[in-house]
This record gives C-alpha cells, structure tokens and sequence, in this order.
C-alpha cells in the first residue's frame, strides 16, 4: 500500500497545523501571517460555494454538482501560484481554481442548471471552460504552452485532471509532446484516491508521480491537503516552465471527502473508516490549527471570513436562481461559427418536434 504522508511526499504544514521545515520552504518564504490568512480565507470561500452549490442541486436548482470538498488546499495553493497571464485547463472539479481566477459564481453554475453549454469567456480570466471529456485538457493545455513558447512569452499553461486521467491515451500523449517540445505546461494531478468507484491503487501499482519521468518530465508528490506545499512546488514547477526548464508534473495526495457529484453514492464503495481517516488531515482545519497557533484566528477576522463567505454564497445563490431560461432553439446557437447543414437539419426538426404541440392544442412540454 502506498503511503500517503511518506518520505517522498513534500509536506510544509502537518495535519496538526505546525510548519514542517524542509527545502521548498524558500518557496513560500514571503508568506506571511496575512498572506495566511488569505489563503485560509479562499478555502473557507470556496467550501462555502461547493456546499451552497450542493444545496442548490438538492433543492431542484443545478442538474448536477461535482464537490470539491477536501481538494481546497490543492487548487487554492496552487490556484494562488499562478499569474494572471498563466492559462489554466481543468476538469469539472477545479471550481477552487477557477475562484482564484476570477470566475464569475454564476458562469461556475449555469451549466450546472442547463441554462447554456459553457459559462465564461475563457480569455477574460485566462481559462478554458470545465472539461468533462476526461484528459483531454493535458492535451489543449500543451498545445497553448507550445503556442506561448513559439510566440516568446513566458506565460505556463497549467493542466488540472484527477489520478484517473492519468490512464487516459490523452494525458499520456500530451506528456510525450510536451517533453519533446519543451512545452512550458504543468501538469497538476489532483490525486483525491477515486476515480469514480475505482480507487487509484487499481490503476496504478506505482504512485502516479513516477508516471512523468518515463517521459522525461520531472515530478513531485506532495500533501494535497497542506496548502503552502501545494503553493511551494506550484510555484517550483512554474519558475522552471517560465525559464525554459519544460514540463512539470505535480502528484497532489488528496482525497475527495464527498460523492464524485451529487449523482453518486460513494456508501455504496467506500469505506466509511477511510473518510475518518481523511477528516483527521482536512486542509483547512490544519490551516486553522496554525494561524490559531500563530494568535491569527482572532475573532474579528473569523467573523470577516464568514461575512464573506455568505456574501459570495449569497451572490452564487441569487445568480443561480435568477439566470433567465434560455430560448428553446438555443441550444442550437454558437455551436459553430459558419453555417453547418447537420445542424440546421436538426434545429429544423426539432422546431417542428415544439409546433407539433402547438397543432395538438398548445398543451405543456
Ligand atoms: C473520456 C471519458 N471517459 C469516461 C468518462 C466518464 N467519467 C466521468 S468522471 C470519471 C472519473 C474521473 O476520475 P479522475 O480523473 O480521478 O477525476 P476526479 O473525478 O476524481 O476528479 C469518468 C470515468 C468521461 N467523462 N470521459
């Protein structure tokens, strides 16, 4: 069984919240109290929208949530690494992420309501819409990085997708380009130990983190739940992309406390004793456990982390709620920028599939 706080996991805050002293410490060495405190304010944040999305899916609002809950410390620490003209490529789970870019609460969810087929524009905050073809966004991300280094910028397009993707052609595919090329691309793998009802320990005898060196690209485990190393070899990875250094991959040990979204029943293959074991090294609570140490968690700044969490849970909830329904041959719209005659074919159709109810006496859809 591998471990998942071994020797070869860089970890710089354990799950009792003390700092663990070691060489990336140099890394985050600017991080002060009050950057801590940011940070721990993002991950309150961002649980906050994942439950408050969670909320809306049960009370008939989203079609569908993917929770994120446990994987905070990995996409705010590394969320936080990135400049803004760094491009991101996630799957459906890095709404963290996506909160570090800027995202709008209500791009996270309108595809979640089925109110539009994608929710922002990818240029306004330097990243792509969720990808839930799994893999395929290594493969766009080291394409934009071989684009950024023919052009001479030194911007790193950074590729999140889960332990899963990496048995995907598409993953490993773009490992082989992106070490042939030099691309400047960071793959993030956020193992959170299921891929759906497969536990990583089916797909991969080995950690997942020795998959990259095969392909000639340096990797580095690291306690996904332990916000300043996620930070530190984020930050790492893109130091050595941005100074020609090629692709990194990063392993981060995590684990997915909820259902893979709220259509799954994870009781029905878990072990409910491995998610104790998880609650005992949750990412935010050891943050807490450090700034309390450190006399940060003085009352007045709790009190502003919730205010702002419900502000942004309130905001989320209302654009939820409030998104207008689309027209019923929207769906048809922006799919392709010229005319497309399979298309028009079957926006035809169903424009006579709506009028037939209209000939049937106008009765409900
Ligand atoms: C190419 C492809 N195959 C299968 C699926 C169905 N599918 C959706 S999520 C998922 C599991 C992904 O697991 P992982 O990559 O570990 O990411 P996680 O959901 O745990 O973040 C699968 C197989 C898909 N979306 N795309």
């Amino acid at each position: 069984m591998r471990s998942v706080s071994g020797e070869n996991l860089v970890q710089l805050l354990t799950p009792e919240g003390t700092r663990a002293a070691g060489p990336y410490d140099e890394w985050v060495a600017d991080i002060d109290g009050a950057r801590l405190q940011g940070l721990y304010e993002d991950m309150v944040v961002v649980r906050r929208v994942d439950q408050e999305a969670t909320a809306l899916q049960r009370q008939g609002e989203l079609a569908l949530w993917p929770p994120l809950l446990g994987q905070e410390a990995a996409q705010i620490g590394s969320g936080r690494a990135l400049r803004k003209d760094d491009f991101v490529f996630s799957s459906y789970r890095e709404n963290g992420v996506a909160y570090c870019r800027g995202a709008d609460y209500t791009d996270m969810i309108r595809v979640w309501r089925g109110n539009a087929p994608s929710g922002w524009d990818p240029y306004e905050i330097n990243m792509a819409t969720p990808q839930v073809i799994i893999g395929a966004q290594a493969l766009h991300a080291t394409g934009y990085a071989m684009a950024t280094k023919f052009d001479g910028a030194d911007s790193v397009a950074v590729a999140y997708f889960g332990d899963g993707a990496t048995s995907q052609g598409d993953v490993n595919e773009a490992m082989v380009f992106a070490a042939s090329f030099q691309a400047p691309v960071v793959f993030f793998c956020q193992n959170n130990q299921w891929a759906i009802s497969e536990p990583v320990t089916l797909q991969a005898q080995r950690d997942i983190a020795d998959r990259a060196p095969g392909f000639g690209i340096p990797s580095v485990r690291v306690d996904g739940n332990d916000v300043l190393g996620c930070m530190a070899v984020t930050r790492e990875a893109l130091d050595r992309a941005r100074s020609g250094g090629g692709p990194s991959f990063i392993e981060a040990v995590t684990y997915r406390m909820g259902p893979h979204t709220t259509a799954d029943d994870p009781t029905r293959y878990r072990d409910p004793n491995e998610l104790e074991d998880w609650k005992g090294r949750d990412p935010i609570d050891r943050l807490a456990k450090l700034l309390e140490a450190e006399g940060l968690l003085a009352g007045d700044f709790t009190d502003r982390v919730n205010a702002k969490a419900d502000e942004v849970a309130g905001l989320l909830r209302h654009g939820c709620v409030t998104l207008p329904e689309p027209g019923e041959l929207d769906v048809f719209n922006n799919v392709y920028t010229t005319p497309h005659p399979v298309l028009e074919r079957q926006r035809e159709h169903y424009s006579r599939y709506l009028a037939s109810f209209e000939a049937a006496g106008g009765g409900k859809r």
